[in-house]
C-alpha cells in the first residue's frame, strides 16, 4: 500500500477555527498554548492542502466590539481566505459561551434571550452569506436541562422548532443560497441536551416547516458518547438524505466529550464510517471537529491537524484495497450482501399477498444456512492491520 497521505482541496477536508484555535482549556486548567491570530491558522491549514474552514461568529469578530472593529476583522478574514485560497464551508452561531446563554438560547424560559438567540443568527447568517458559506451548523450545546421541573421539554422542542422554522424563513426570504444542520449531543454542557442523538433529531426534522432545507451535521464523539454507533447514525442520516455536514473526530465510549484526532481511537468503526462516506457518494466536507491534546504546545497542533488527514486517507485506502479484493467479493457473495439489495415482496397488490400466502417455505432448511460473517469480518480485520 502507498497511499498518499496528504491532502489535496478536492478531498475537501476542513476544520473549525475552534479546532486548531483550541488552548487546551477545560473545566480544571487554564489555556496551555498561546493564540494562533486567524490569518495564521488559515495558513497553517492551507499548506496541510485543506478545502475549508468553518467559524462561530465570536471566533471571528469580537462579541460585543463596534460595528466598525467587526467589519474590519471580517474583512481581514475575507482577505486571508482569497490569499490561501481556502473555501468559507460552514458557518455557526455561538449560543453557549455568554452567560446570557447559561438556560438556553432558543430554548431559554425567558422570552428575551430567546428573541435575542434568534437576533445573534440572523446577523451570522448575514455573514455567512457574504462569505458564501453553503451550511450553517446549530448545536444546541445549551439547549437542555438539569432538572426536568425548569422546563416542559413539549414547549421547549416547539420553541427550538420555532426558531428554527424563523431562521428558514429568513434565509429564504434574503434568498440566500444556505441550508441548515442540526448537530445532536446527549449532555455535556447541559445535564440533559434536547435532540440528543441523530435518531430524535431526524424525528424532529420532520416537524419542521421547511424541512426540505435542514439536515444533520453528526459528531463522532457525541453518538459516541451515548455508546451508539456512530456508523449506523451516519448511515441511516444518509438513507434519509440529511447527511448535509459531519463533525469527525474520536471518542471512548462513556466518557465526556473528548474531541481526540480522528482515527486516533476506534479504527474499526472508521474504517467502515470512512468507507461508507467514500462509496455514498457524500459529496459534502469532511470537517474535522477535534483537537490537540492538552499536553500538546502549537507544532503539537498540526501534528494533531495533520493526524486527521493523514488517518482518513490512511482508511479511504484501505477500503479501496478492501473493495477490490475478490475474496471480499466472494465472502459478501456468500453472506447475502448484495442480495439485501433486491426487493423482497415488491409493492403490495392483492395478488402479491395471494401469492406469498401461497409460498411454501422450509424454515429448517432456511435456519440451517451459515452466513459466513466471521469469514468476512476477519478478511476486514486483515486488510485494517495490513495482513490480507
Ligand atoms: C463546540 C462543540 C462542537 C460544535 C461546535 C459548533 S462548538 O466546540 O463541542 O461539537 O460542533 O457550534
Ligand atoms: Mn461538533
Ligand atoms: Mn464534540
Amino acid at each position: 500500500m502507498s497511499p498518499e497521505l496528504t491532502a489535496r482541496p478536492e478531498h475537501k477536508f476542513s476544520f473549525g477555527l475552534w479546532t486548531v484555535g483550541n488552548r487546551g482549556r477545560d473545566p480544571f486548567g487554564e489555556a496551555v498554548r498561546p493564540k494562533i491570530e486567524v490569518a495564521d491558522m488559515l495558513r497553517g491549514l492551507a499548506d496541510l492542502g485543506v478545502y475549508g474552514v468553518s467559524f462561530h461568529d465570536d471566533d471571528l469578530m469580537t462579541f460585543g466590539a463596534p460595528e466598525s472593529q467587526r467589519r474590519a476583522e471580517l474583512d481581514a478574514f475575507k482577505k486571508t481566505l482569497d490569499e490561501t485560497g481556502l473555501v468559507c464551508s460552514m458557518a455557526t452561531t455561538n449560543l453557549f459561551y455568554h452567560p446570557v446563554f447559561k438556560d438556553g438560547a432558543f430554548t431559554s424560559n425567558d422570552p428575551q434571550v430567546r428573541r435575542y438567540a434568534i437576533q445573534k443568527s440572523m446577523r451570522n447568517i448575514d455573514v455567512a452569506a457574504e462569505l458564501g458559506a453553503p451550511i450553517y451548523v446549530f448545536w444546541g450545546g445549551r439547549e437542555g436541562v438539569e432538572s426536568a421541573a425548569a422546563k416542559d421539554t413539549r414547549d421547549a422542542l416547539a420553541r427550538y422548532a420555532e426558531a428554527l422554522d424563523f431562521l428558514a424563513g429568513y434565509v429564504k426570504d434574503k434568498g440566500y443560497d444556505i441550508r441548515f444542520a442540526l448537530e445532536p449531543k446527549p449532555n455535556e454542557p447541559r445535564g440533559d441536551i434536547f435532540l440528543p442523538t441523530v435518531g430524535h433529531a431526524l424525528g424532529f426534522i420532520s416537524t419542521l416547516e421547511h424541512q426540505e432545507m435542514v439536515g444533520l451535521n453528526p459528531e463522532v464523539a457525541h453518538e459516541t458518547m451515548s455508546g451508539l454507533s456512530f456508523y449506523q447514525g451516519v448511515a441511516q442520516t444518509l438513507w434519509q438524505g440529511k447527511l448535509f455536514h459531519i463533525d469527525l473526530n474520536d471518542q471512548r465510549i462513556g466518557r465526556f466529550d473528548q474531541d481526540f484526532r480522528f482515527g486516533s481511537e476506534g479504527i474499526k468503526d472508521h474504517f467502515f464510517l470512512v468507507r461508507l462516506l467514500e462509496n455514498s457518494g457524500y459529496a459534502g466536507v469532511k470537517h474535522f471537529d477535534a483537537h490537540a491534546y492538552r499536553t500538546e504546545d502549537v507544532e503539537g497542533v498540526w501534528d494533531f491537524a495533520r493526524g486527521c488527514i493523514r488517518n482518513y486517507l490512511a482508511l479511504a485506502e484501505k477500503a479501496r484495497e478492501f473493495d477490490s479484493d475478490p475474496r471480499v467479493a466472494a465472502a459478501m457473495s456468500y453472506t447475502g450482501v448484495p442480495q439485501l439489495a433486491e426487493p423482497s415482496v415488491g409493492p403490495y397488490s392483492t395478488e402479491a399477498a395471494a401469492g406469498l400466502m401461497d409460498e411454501q417455505f422450509d424454515v429448517d432448511s432456511l435456519a440451517s444456512r451459515g452466513f459466513g460473517i466471521e469469514k468476512l469480518d476477519q478478511l476486514v480485520v486483515d486488510h485494517i492491520l495490513g495482513i490480507a
